[in-house]
């Protein structure tokens, strides 16, 4: 593999990097259609710049996936007196055409652009934010910065209080299957808010990895696990409530399930020597004073994630019986027809789901694409499980059942590791 490849960069966004030269800090800030919310987060952005690293170099680096809705304006609007980049990782049609490389519209291909300006800018640290965050303060800045400039941390992953049914990709599958994989206890390895190094910005840059679900919602789990398999010193931050535009499980996350569950599979076949022997887990640093914070419900539809499941018991049980064992396929049918209230998919029955379908991925039983598809009605089977489970709990309260379900699938482990070739 070449490690010298380029990433392109716009022909005006070249000629400001060469303008800027170098800088010590970089924050990037992703965004497609986020004009409501951005202008808050750059506010936040520029002032934690201020405030904690008056004396610092800094870069904010926009990269955004062609808005329609004046995001990018917005950004300008708000921004006076320091260096900006504003970045378009989509392509117009025609121009994609004739630089295909420029890559496929998402957000792993804004942080791409993002680590190449980076790179060439030789900074020392770099902060990325999601430009939904309604909550982010100041202080996210300097607590997502900090362990990289002055602890020596490489990697840092955001922790947060969230509301128990937000982040159920990061809860039922990316927390406890890294977890178990890798033995590093990151709570939030999908959170989209990190720290890390400018070196270990160009240790990304080096993986040609940006055709696939990286270059779109999978980059957040590839950056973790990149991380914690490269040796990278992990830690993570205590940023306070995270509020941002949530979406339902059951209308908006089958195409991010997909993408995040690909990426997660893909990174098993590339670090086997690495998980194979883990057994166990270990809790990382965590920086920042925590305390309690409100967090706003977030509303799901129970019924319609059940009627997704049972649809499909009924059309998907050729697939499910390639990708699934025996032992899973019959609790999995002993579920159908049962009512809403005594709905209940168990801890021990999902964490066979996610390994049988991690084997199948690795196996090749089916087009991956069709493998990954097929999980969402059991993805949604599950999470409507966990939410009648945790009905009437706190957010704390809940957080034991999620650690519960980590334990599950630590102590299955062996079954994963038996079945790799
Ligand atoms: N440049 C670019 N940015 C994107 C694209 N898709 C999403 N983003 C940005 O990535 C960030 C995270 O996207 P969200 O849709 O909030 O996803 P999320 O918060 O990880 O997922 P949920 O927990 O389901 O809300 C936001 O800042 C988006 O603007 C894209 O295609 N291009
Ligand atoms: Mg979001």
């Amino acid at each position: 593999m070449l490690n010298s490849t380029i990433t392109p960069l716009a022909a005006q966004t070249e000629l400001t990097v060469e303008q800027i030269g170098a800088a010590d800090l970089l924050v990037g800030v992703p965004s497609f259609n986020n004009a409501d919310t951005i202008g808050h987060v750059i506010r936040a952005v520029r002032a934690g710049l201020a405030k904690y690293f008056p004396d610092r170099r800094a870069v904010l680096v926009n990269a955004d996936g062609g808005s329609t809705d004046g995001t990018p304006a917005i950004v300008a609007d708000t921004l006076v007196d320091f260096d900006v980049l504003f970045i378009g990782d989509r392509q117009s049609p025609l121009h994609r055409i004739v630089t295909p490389y420029h890559g496929i519209p998402g957000k792993g291909s804004a942080f791409r652009t993002i680590f190449e300006i980076a790179k060439r800018l030789n900074v020392q640290a770099c902060a990325v934010v999601d430009s939904d965050l309604r909550s982010i303060t100041p202080e996210w800045i300097e607590l997502l910065l900090r362990p990289i400039v002055q602890e020596g941390f490489d990697y840092v992953a955001p922790f947060y209080q969230r509301h128990k049914y937000d982040g159920t990709i990061t809860n039922s599958i990316a927390y406890p299957l890294t977890r178990a994989l890798y033995g590093y206890q990151v709570r939030q390895p999908i959170g989209g808010d990190f720290g890390f190094s400018g070196d270990l910005a160009k240790h990304y840059l080096n993986r040609h990895v940006w055709e696939s679900d990286v270059a779109r919602f999978g980059i957040d789990i590839w950056m973790t696990t990149e991380a914690l398999t490269s040796g990278a010193r992990v830690c993570q931050s205590f940023l306070g409530a995270k509020i941002h535009n949530p979406k339902d499980p059951a209308a908006d996350l089958s195409d991010m399930l997909a993408q995040v569950t690909g990426a997660l599979f893909s990174l098993m076949e590339t670090h086997p020597a690495t998980w194979t022997p883990v057994r166990a887990s270990e809790p990382v640093p965590l920086f920042g004073f925590q305390y309690e914070t409100g967090v706003e419900p977030i509303h799901v539809n129970v019924d319609r994630m059940l009627e997704v499941f049972q649809q499909g018991l009924q059309d998907l049980q050729p697939v499910w019986s390639r990708m699934l064992s025996e032992e899973s396929m019959a609790q999995l049918n002993a579920l159908q027809g049962v009512a809403t209230a005594a709905f209940r998919m168990p801890d021990d029955l999902w964490v066979r789901v996610i390994y049988d379908t991690a084997l199948s991925y690795h196996a090749g039983v089916l087009p991956k694409d069709h493998l990954l598809k097929a999980l969402t009605p059991l993805y949604l089977g599950r999470t409507a499980s966990f939410v009648l489970q945790t009905q009437g709990l706190t957010t704390r309260e809940a957080e034991h059942h999620i650690e519960a379900l980590c334990r599950a699938f630590e102590s299955r482990k062996e079954y994963l590791v038996t079945r790799w070739p």
